[in-house]
């Protein structure tokens, strides 16, 4: 159809979101047929460096891009958003404790999920970016209760394309001949990159691999820490690439994934695995037609179960403490 889709981003003017808005706006979320409306919100001190962005966006020409708002106030920006892409989040510094972060980003949060709960389409798929991301996903969500909590998510997809360009680079194949990652749990050290269920041009990752050192000394670290490395190297943290990861998960919840393979999403636990449930938690995910589903009756072997429960007890303390906080 011709009516544009409605495209949130928060935290537009940061550096994801120089990345992100020039890929939606071409197309790379929606595809070339599809207008998108992209709808912008920023905090009031970032709206000048914002109109800058929209003058690039509007240099561009792009053919999909049916138009811009930008603004300061969730309720006005997330009227009618079909796809929310919450990005922006207080970012920790120095001085500042874990409950101090907690508590600034449940502030954001809190707001934002009332507004969508408020103000978005019908059709609303949230999808949260900024960090702590499962913690926020879990905070808006609670705050936007008439909106069905399997319409929330956390980003771990980048967790995912990395875990995929590790595994490609040490069998010498192609990311094209991979499928079936998994990243379980949280998007922070403890997640869990599993290989066990992974497969290389249709043989076994961990079996053609067979080489346990290279798993947990290598490929589980490298993975784990590799926004730390990207900080070390570049002086920022990861931007394009967390940009792009964000459109591979909202796309593929769209649009769905590829026969004879899934993806990682963080969404609210089921119970499945024995991830607690009402998390946000990453899983092996299907998805059709704006769905996903849990893949269902993977074997866990001890390696894999140790890690999934470290990282759900972790997602369980952060609920625990913006429980406390009176945030969900
Ligand atoms: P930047 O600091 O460059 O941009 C964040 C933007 O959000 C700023 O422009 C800020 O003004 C805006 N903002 C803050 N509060 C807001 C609010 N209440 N409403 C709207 N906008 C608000 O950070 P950037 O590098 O773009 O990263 C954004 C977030 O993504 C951070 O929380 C970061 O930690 C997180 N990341 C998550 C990743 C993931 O895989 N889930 C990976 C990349 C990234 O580290």
């Amino acid at each position: 159809s011709n009516t544009p889709v409605k495209v949130a981003v928060t935290g537009a003017a940061g550096q994801i979101g120089y990345s992100l808005l020039f890929r939606i706006a071409s197309g790379a979320l929606l595809g070339p047929d599809t207008p998108v409306e992209l709808r912008l919100l920023e905090i009031t001190p970032a709206l000048k460096a914002l109109e800058g962005v929209v003058m690039e966006l509007d240099d561009c020409a792009f053919p999909t891009l049916a138009g811009v708002e930008i603004g300061d106030d969730a309720n006005t920006i997330f009227n009618g958003a079909n796809v929310a892409l919450l990005v922006g989040a207080r970012p920790r510094t120095k001085g500042m404790e874990r409950g101090d972060l907690l508590e600034a980003n449940g502030a954001i949060f809190t707001v934002q999920g009332k507004a969508l709960n408020e103000h978005a389409a019908d059709d609303i798929r949230v999808t949260v970016t900024g960090n702590p991301a499962n913690t926020n996903a879990l905070i808006a969500k609670s705050n936007a209760p008439d909106i069905p909590a399997e319409r929330f998510s956390a980003l771990t997809r980048l967790d995912h394309n990395r875990a995929l360009a590790q595994l490609s680079r040490k069998t010498g194949t192609s990311v094209n001949d991979l499928r079936k990652m998994t990243i379980w749990g949280n998007h922070s050290a403890t997640q869990y990159p599993d290989i066990f269920h992974a497969e290389v041009a249709g043989k076994n990752a961990a079996e053609l691999v067979n080489d346990q050192a290279w798993l947990e000394n290598d490929f589980i670290p490298t993975v784990q820490k590799r926004g730390a490395a990207i900080i070390e190297a570049r002086g920022s943290s990861s931007a394009a690439s967390a940009a792009a990861a964000t459109i591979d998960h909202a796309r593929d919840w769209l649009k769905g994934t590829a026969e004879g393979d899934w993806t990682s999403m963080a969404v609210v636990s089921d119970g499945s695995y024995g991830v607690p449930e009402g998390l946000i938690s990453s899983f092996p995910v299907t998805t059709s037609n704006g769905n996903y589903e849990i893949v269902q009756g993977l074997e866990i072997n001890e390696f894999s179960r140790a890690r999934i429960d470290a990282s759900a007890t972790e997602l369980g303390e952060e609920r625990d403490a913006v429980q406390a906080l009176g945030l969900l």
